[in-house]
């Protein structure tokens, strides 16, 4: 039976213009997203925008326009993004949309006949830029007296409205239970312990409305109140996959298998969303992996000193594959990283033009040359020959076994080992020589080659999915035969091979 995978991005607020951060969580989960549908399962991925909230409601008023007209022109934008980087969503959700509303003010309705809500009245502290609320002890005074968020350094102001509560402090237990029986729930370890230590604290309720705005989805019989944006904002996991309707086409995809989020929204996801989650009855998500943040050329990205970075000039500059290779390349999934030109250069240089594009290259253009334009024959082969297939035999599982633990950087080392290794045994084997002395051992090497690439273009297709595209093209292996299943064969001798062309450029840092 196909095993049904299905992974979302958080939904991105509309509030300002999509950066470079949004991209990365969206490439990942891209990667993610194809690395499934080639394994065989059955995929549903999922990406959109959160369009409620104060701080979207803020963001519209500035630009001088209705809240809808707003959002409806920024998620537009985001969807551009989405369609540049190449993302294979499935579906895109807006907040905004009916569906999406029904499925939220269905869950509340579940939530309260639960008896998990109550009436009341908040009065604390809130962050419109974060949509938090914070507890006294999680802030700190600034020297002229305001008081910001100590996490995110996003200031805050003090509330008091009627609201209605979640009953959250009724599942600390069950939720300590959770992550003991779910060790893998919440990845990488780091946050697990810091969500863990953070529950272990104690919960207090939390506030699920507001009444001192409106650009919300009303609280099902009292429209004075609106829903907290991030009630709102998680349901739509839930919403795409036809909830409440349990006969709707995806809904047998609900339990999600993983939510990929940035690291400062762990909580929502790792906390409240299983609680919301409990409390409805409902089966909760596979797990939840957070990344951490880009900061460009050494600064962080923030909307004062307007260094968000759009990807899409970058995509137009050096080619949308590149792009998504060097963001998992670079960093070590979970970490931070810093985004600078000079390295972006340096190592798409010299890992694709000079890596994976010089070896292809090298024996597609000797193939076209010397071996007549086809896939030599493989003829007997000798150890150095197997011990370079064995290689390349044993990559699928030592990827997987990285790509299992989102360790994209690890599984991309697994094929430059690999790339690396081909590279040796070519100015070993030095086909050039062969030419004069042994045409039958010279198509031997090349078709070890060819195997080796095939390999290695299949796998990496997840990544870059034009460029791999491109070189299986190249490669003469039919559109049928570059899913996992079929690893197992090999390239077909005598296969008539397309002039072969570079595939990544090379690139001069004019700074
Ligand atoms: O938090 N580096 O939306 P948001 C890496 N609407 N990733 C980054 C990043 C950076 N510098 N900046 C942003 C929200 N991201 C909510 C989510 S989900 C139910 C609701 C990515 O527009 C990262 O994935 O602030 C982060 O979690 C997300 O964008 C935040 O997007």
């Amino acid at each position: 039976m196909t095993k049904k995978y299905y992974i979302t991005t958080p939904i991105y607020y509309v509030n300002g213009a999509p950066h470079l951060g949004h991209a990365y969580t969206s490439v990942a989960a891209d990667v993610l997203a194809r690395w499934h549908r080639l394994s065989g399962d059955e995929v549903f991925f999922l990406t959109g925008t959160d369009e409620h909230g104060q701080k979207v409601e803020a963001a519209a008023r500035t630009a001088g326009l209705a809240p809808q007209a707003f959002t409806d022109r920024v998620a537009a934008d985001f969807k551009d993004m989405t369609r540049r980087m190449n993302i294979s969503n499935d579906d895109f959700i807006r907040t905004t949309e009916p569906r999406h509303k029904a499925a939220a003010q269905a869950l509340w309705r579940r939530l309260a006949a639960a008896g998990m809500i109550y009436l009341g009245a908040y009065e604390g502290f809130y962050s419109v830029r974060d949509e938090a609320f914070y507890d006294e002890d999680e802030l700190t005074t600034r020297p002229d007296g305001t008081r910001i968020a100590t996490a995110t350094g996003a200031p805050v102001e003090w509330v008091v409205e009627p609201s209605y509560f979640f009953k959250l402090s009724a599942f600390q237990d069950r939720l300590l239970a959770f992550y003991e029986e779910n060790p893998g729930f919440i990845a990488p370890v780091a946050k697990r312990n810091e969500i863990l230590s953070f529950v272990r604290g104690g919960l207090k309720d939390l506030s699920i409305s507001r009444t001192s705005f409106t650009w919300g989805i009303e609280v099902p019989d009292d429209p004075a109140h609106v829903m907290y944006v991030w009630l709102d904002a998680l349901v739509n996991y839930l919403t795409a996959t036809g909830y409440p309707d349990a006969q709707a086409p995806r809904a047998a995809f609900w339990p999600a298998s993983l939510h990929l989020v940035g690291k400062e929204i762990i909580r929502f996801h790792a906390v409240y969303w299983p609680a919301f989650l409990m409390a409805a009855g409902l089966p909760l998500p596979g797990g939840v992996f957070s990344h951490g943040w880009w900061t460009v050329e050494g600064e962080k990205m923030s909307k004062s000193t307007g260094n968000f970075i759009d990807i899409r000039p970058l995509v137009d500059e050096f080619g949308l594959d590149v792009m998504r290779f060097f963001l998992l390349r670079e960093v070590p999934f979970g970490n931070d990283g810093d985004f600078s030109r000079k390295n972006l250069i340096a190592r798409t240089n010299a890992e694709l033009a000079n890596g994976l594009g010089n070896l292809g290259q090298r024996t597609l253009s000797f193939i076209a040359k010397n071996a007549g334009g086809v896939v030599p024959a493989r003829g007997d082969l000798h150890d150095v020959d197997r011990a370079l297939l064995n290689m390349a035999g044993l990559l699928p599982a030592r990827m997987t076994a990285a790509m299992d633990r989102l360790a994209f950087h690890e599984a991309l080392e697994e094929v430059w080992k690999l790339i690396r290794a081909a590279d040796g045994y070519i100015d070993q084997q030095a086909p050039w020589s062969l030419r004069k002395t042994d045409t039958g051992r010279m198509a031997s090497v090349l078709h070890t080659l060819v195997s080796v690439l095939r390999v290695i273009a299949i796998l990496l297709q997840p990544f870059m999915p034009d460029a791999m595209a491109a070189l299986l093209d190249q490669l003469g292996v039919a559109a049928d035969a570059r899913f996992f299943a079929s690893l197992g064969a090999n390239v077909v001798e005598g296969t008539i091979l397309p002039a072969p062309v570079g595939i990544f450029p090379r690139f001069v840092d004019a700074a």
